[in-house]
């Protein structure tokens, strides 16, 4: 391939980044760049803000303010976040840029001279308070493919099915939530069918005009089945809306008075007038990166964009001709966040511009520690979870623990040995293998062995396969601290010295990689090793130099090269940081909170006929096969009652006795799982149906009146 055009999906421009932003196109796209200028390849890394479509305008409802502030204020903070996270676009642009207005209006111009519209009239729901015609995220309901009850007019974001407004099943409209009514309008359809065949010979066999275009082996499995699934039933498609924000149809076009372009038509638009930005900025010819069939074209997505990326997009190129066509779209599914959904409309993200500020302090090495954890946790193939349980200890066991463990160690232990300076070495001297212990190598084997976990690393990226691929980069570390281990160069210095300069140089040849290696994950990171090896940052090529040098058997370092002191790359998360980031999570949560509507009135004389008491636990156990059942013995002062309760999913059997309860002691007693139940614990129930104890004041008492 002479050169590479990869995208990372145009978040719209109408809230924050969160993990699951990240975890999704933009941390998988920068490895995979980070790794082509490493390998010397001409790319263009292309993002931007989306500022139109319904997104936008919702949010400045929402926020009482016009959809032009809300795209400045969220595209200058997505940016700045970005910059921060080290995400290396080439460009970000944006979509209410000038170019890109002319841009999308002379694809519409395009399509519409090749015949690739039909004008139609249909009716569409429509919110007569609101007066307006009501598309896409103006729309919610029922999706009518996984029944998700939140499904926007053009998509679910659940399943990724790409509906109309139309199919929702209890549509209502998200601007007064009423329900809407049928209207009459015009608008330009994409005929989709048309394009259905070549389509769907792209998707199965690659075959692209009967060329060999990809392999779609290469394509991941959720990809691939949900294109499969749609391009079978093809349906013109609108490409305009009635709206008052977005991009124009072409005034000279009939009809065009108070018609946008659909947001879907022109986003992805997006990608290429972006690139003829960039390309105007830096001097080039922006055609290349989108019409020569030497060109790699990527799209880098989540789950939710598949179909517009995978279907949509490529028929509007293809209809427009001369462009070329994504030879891959590896998508990532979504991140969950502590066993539930990120959500915006719930506050359920931990949103990367305040973790780049909260964390500055109190981790280590912030910004390379969240990558670590989310391209560790990357939803590659399927749903994935962050925890900040699961933060703390990824920092704790592989960043401190074996990298940074690791250099440190070679680096401590040459400025000690040898003031810094790289030794020189008798290569015919054996030393113990790395690989296993009790073997024995040499500086050549362990050189070789060197290269192939990089080639290894590496067939990893081509392959999008970023978790493996950073799994490999660990594990370079791990053989690292094997090597050291095994030969135990500390011991060995007081016997054998000339050994440990094979050692300790072989050591430091391998620090050296992991500098290079390291980059497309941990780009600040590597930029300190960098530094602590005195070498110059890196430059586009240079992991392909070093996979040259290490095939013929040479040596990064030279001997006699002095390095710097260590300094810490990672340090131990203490508790206190993860708990507080737990709370201030919990305590994020709207108080909306949907609460049990007040039963039917009751009289007094009703209530007074059950008899509360209080009590304490005295004893208690699981009841056998039931998950949710124990069996409790509660001291009611005059007598004792076997009760079985519900709250085995809540409690412990261990952690409740002692506990003082609220018993109702007058209800007819019951049978349940074969155990006579005499009474049941009062217990507050919440919004998630988690249960904790009602209880008195503690040392009350048993067997006193509640009333
Ligand atoms: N802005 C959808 C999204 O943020 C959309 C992506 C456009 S990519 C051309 O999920
Ligand atoms: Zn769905």
């Amino acid at each position: 391939m002479k050169r590479y055009t990869v995208t990372a999906a145009l978040p719209y421009a109408n809230g924050p980044l969160h993990i699951g932003h990240l975890a999704g196109a933009y941390l998988s796209s920068d490895i995979y760049v980070r790794y082509l200028r490493l390998m010397g390849r001409d790319v263009a890394y292309i993002c931007g803000s989306d500022e139109h479509g319904a997104a936008i305008t919702i949010r400045a409802k929402k926020e009482g303010t016009t959809p032009q502030e809300i795209v400045d204020k969220y595209n200058a903070q997505i940016k700045d976040t970005f910059e921060k996270l080290g995400v290396s676009f080439d460009i970000y642009h944006r979509t209410s840029a000038p170019i890109h207005h002319e841009t999308s209006q002379e694809f519409f111009r395009i399509l519409l001279k090749n015949g690739e519209f039909e004008k139609k009239t249909t009716e569409q729901y429509y919110d007569a308070s609101a007066n307006q015609f009501l598309a896409d995220r103006y729309i919610k309901g029922t999706c009518p493919k996984c029944s998700h009850d939140a499904a926007y007019g053009d998509q679910c974001e659940n399943c990724g099915s790409a509906l109309s407004p139309t199919e929702l099943i209890n549509p209502v409209s998200s601007i007064t939530g009423e329900k809407p009514v049928l209207r009459e309008t015009s608008h330009w359809y994409l005929s989709l069918d048309k394009h259905a065949d070549w389509l769907a010979e792209w998707i199965d066999t690659g075959k692209l005009n009967g060329e060999q275009h990809h392999d779609p082996k290469e394509w991941k499995n959720h990809v691939l089945g949900q294109c499969r699934s749609w391009v079978g039933d093809l349906q013109p498609r609108a490409m305009t809306r009635d709206l008052n924000w977005g991009i124009d149809v072409p005034p000279e076009v009939e009809g065009s008075e108070g018609k946008k372009l659909y947001v879907w038509l022109d986003a992805p638009i997006g990608y290429i007038s972006a690139t003829k930005q960039w390309a105007a900025d830096k001097g080039k010819d922006w055609r290349p990166y989108w019409q020569d069939k030497d060109t790699k074209l990527l799209h880098f997505i989540g789950k939710d964009n598949i179909v517009f990326h995978c279907i949509i997009f490529p028929a509007i190129l293809k209809a427009t001709g001369d462009y070329i066509l994504p030879e891959n779209v590896p998508a990532n599914q979504f991140m969950n966040l502590e066993g539930d959904k990120i959500s915006t409309s719930r506050n359920w993200a931990v949103w990367a511009h305040e973790y780049v500020e909260d964390c500055a302090e109190s981790v280590e090495n912030h910004i390379d520690v969240l990558r670590y954890v989310l391209i560790k946790n990357m939803p590659e193939q399927k749903d994935s979870e962050f925890t900040w349980g699961n933060f703390q200890e990824l920092n704790n066991t592989d960043l401190v623990g074996k990298y940074a463990n690791f250099i440190n160690r070679v680096l401590v232990l040459t400025n000690k040995y040898y003031d810094g300076a790289v030794p020189e070495f008798d290569a015919s001297i054996s030393v113990a293998g790395s690989q296993e212990e009790g073997t024995t190598s040499t500086y050549a084997a362990e050189l070789k062995i060197l290269h192939e976990k990089l080639v290894e690393l590496t067939n990893f990226i081509e392959a999008y396969e970023f978790r493996a691929a950073l799994k490999a980069l660990i594990e370079i570390s791990t053989l690292g601290n094997q090597f050291l281990q095994f030969n135990a160069p500390w011991k060995q210095i007081k016997t054998d010295e000339n050994a440990v300069k094979v050692v300790m140089n072989l050591a430091l040849q391998i620090v050296a990689v992991l500098s290079v290696a390291s980059q497309p994950f941990l780009p600040f990171t590597s930029k300190k090793i960098r530094e602590l090896l005195n070498l110059n940052d890196l430059q586009n090529g240079d992991l392909q130099n070093i996979l040259a040098t290490l095939e013929k058997g040479e040596a990064l370092l030279s001997a006699g090269y002095t390095i710097n002191k260590p300094t810490h790359l990672y340090t131990r998360i203490p508790d206190e940081v993860i708990e507080a980031q737990i709370d201030k999570l919990k305590n994020s949560r709207p108080q909306s909170i949907e609460y049990a509507p007040v039963k039917d009135e009751t009289t007094f004389d009703d209530f007074t006929k059950i008899d509360l008491r209080t009590g304490t636990i005295t004893a208690a156990e699981k009841v056998p096969k039931a998950k949710k059942l124990l069996k409790l013995t509660v001291d009611l002062g005059f007598e004792s009652r076997t009760v079985v309760s519900g709250i085995a999913e809540f409690y412990e059997a261990e952690n409740v006795l002692g506990q003082q309860v609220v018993l109702v002691a007058n209800l007819a007693p019951r049978k349940l799982r074969g155990v006579m139940s005499e009474g049941m614990i009062l217990m507050a129930e919440n919004e998630k149906g988690e249960l904790v104890f009602v209880s008195p004041a503690e040392g009350f008492g048993n067997g006193f009146v509640v009333k």
